[in-house]
């Protein structure tokens, strides 16, 4: 219908799925949802109003609704072993910014680490909400070896006194404790928030630790390692049930999106199954078996390797930026994205790294030979930089691997 209807976005969306099909999707925070996701994405839902939570809306009309938002609701407390779910944010920093209006003064002191060591906009930074409105304490990653250090972490905290303390990361490849956090919350006085966007179908799936039994309020996409629609959502302690679900409606939101939250509903359903587990320990064994590949090719991996679904490559020694490695890899077909490594002198547009993550491949089925294969011609593309020949043969490498795993056979 849309073809006849507006052949120029039809026209688009149709080069977005060959571009999906055909390129390495290596990019840690994004995934390719199932089609049973897509169709409720995309479903009558969207014509709805239902401001309100289920059984206490504001419109008439909802009686669907409110059962898809229940199974949503039971389905991720079911899931992560949650007290209380909300699952209405549209998005992970809407989520975060709730985490804090539910559990903050504007003002009170929230300890996180820095967007530039591997945190989020939301956990801080200047240029956002989160930096503007509260007190940041930044803790630090630990020099020599690039992980968390919790002992310095928790002398930082029983200093300062925040009011809360956030863990949780966007590019961290190193197994989070939560179980320390807790302990140096306690020790300190603080909540704790963790924000397990990045790593939620890893802990749905068994194969991260959860946040769940320890945090007073997880925040959470649905799209990444989860494997879901864009979207977020909410779990905390019962204690925190009511300040979460008013901080977001009424106090941030409007009418939530009931398309996306039936397919946050479908999701979760998948989540359950035994299969996400197998899919969830795949992703981690990939990317154990792409940074051990890469490191023999004789590239830096900011700590050494990863526990988890993303690894971080420090190209200093290799003389090439993150930004002129991104753009000969997108050439090839290999997307990715630069990112800052600990002491970078490159600035956030350039950056001296790159971050590197399985979740799309592992759900085309790949596993760890192809990750062999995907470093070896990630390092053909940086070792010939700015050879035009190299990426072309590496780009006809790239499609015929992607044929041999197919993406959304269906469409
Ligand atoms: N933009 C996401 C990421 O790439 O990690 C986080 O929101």
């Amino acid at each position: 219908m849309l073809s006849t209807s507006d052949p120029e976005i039809s026209k688009l969306l149709k080069s977005e799925l060959e571009r999906q099909k055909k390129t390495l999707g290596l990019i840690a925070s994004e995934n390719y949802c199932s089609m049973a996701v897509l169709q409720a994405q995309g479903s009558v839902l969207s014509n709805k109003y239902s401001e309100g939570y289920p059984k206490k809306r504001y419109y008439a009309g909802n009686q669907f609704v409110d059962d898809v938002e229940t199974i949503a609701i039971e389905r991720a407390k079911r899931l992560f072993g949650a007290e209380h779910a909300n699952v209405q944010p549209h998005a992970g920093a809407i989520a975060n910014l709730a985490a804090y209006v539910a559990l903050l003064e504007l003002g009170d002191k929230l300890m996180t680490l820095s967007l530039a060591q591997g945190g989020h906009l939301t956990h801080g930074s200047p240029v956002n909400f989160s930096g503007k409105w509260y007190k940041i304490i930044h803790y630090e990653l630990d020099p020599e070896t690039s992980m968390l250090n919790y002992d310095s972490i928790e002398k930082l905290a029983k200093e300062q006194k925040p009011k809360a303390i956030l863990c949780g990361y966007t590019a961290y490849p190193r197994t989070i404790d939560f179980k320390r956090f807790r302990e140096i919350a306690d020790s300190s006085g603080a909540l704790m928030i963790a924000d397990m966007a990045h790593i939620a179908g890893l802990v749905a799936g068994g194969a991260h630790p959860s946040p769940v039994p320890y945090a007073d309020v997880v925040t959470s996409t649905t799209h990444k390692t989860l494997r879901g629609p864009r979207g977020a959502f909410i779990l905390s302690k019962e204690k925190h049930a009511k300040s979460v679900d008013k901080a977001l409606f009424p106090g941030i939101q409007g009418g939530p999106f009931d398309h996306s939250i039936a397919a946050k509903a479908v999701c979760f359903g998948e989540a359950m199954k035994l299969e996400f587990k197998d899919y969830a320990i795949q992703i981690v064994k990939n990317a154990k078996a792409l940074a051990n590949e890469l490191m023999g090719l004789g590239y830096d991996l900011v700590s050494g390797g990863t526990d988890n679904h993303l690894m971080l490559v420090d190209l200093t020694r290799k003389g090439v930026s993150g930004k002129d490695a991104q753009d000969a890899l997108e050439k090839a077909g290999i997307i990715l994205n630069k990112n800052m490594v600990p002491k970078d002198t490159r600035s956030p547009f350039i950056t001296s790294g790159l971050r590197i993550g399985t979740p799309v491949l592992t759900t085309r089925g790949m596993k760890e030979g192809e990750m062999k294969d995907v470093a070896r011609l990630i390092d053909r593309v940086l070792t010939n930089i700015g050879d035009a020949g190299t990426i072309t043969k590496v780009k006809t490498e790239v499609v015929e691997l992607c044929e041999r795993f197919p993406a959304y056979k269906e469409l």
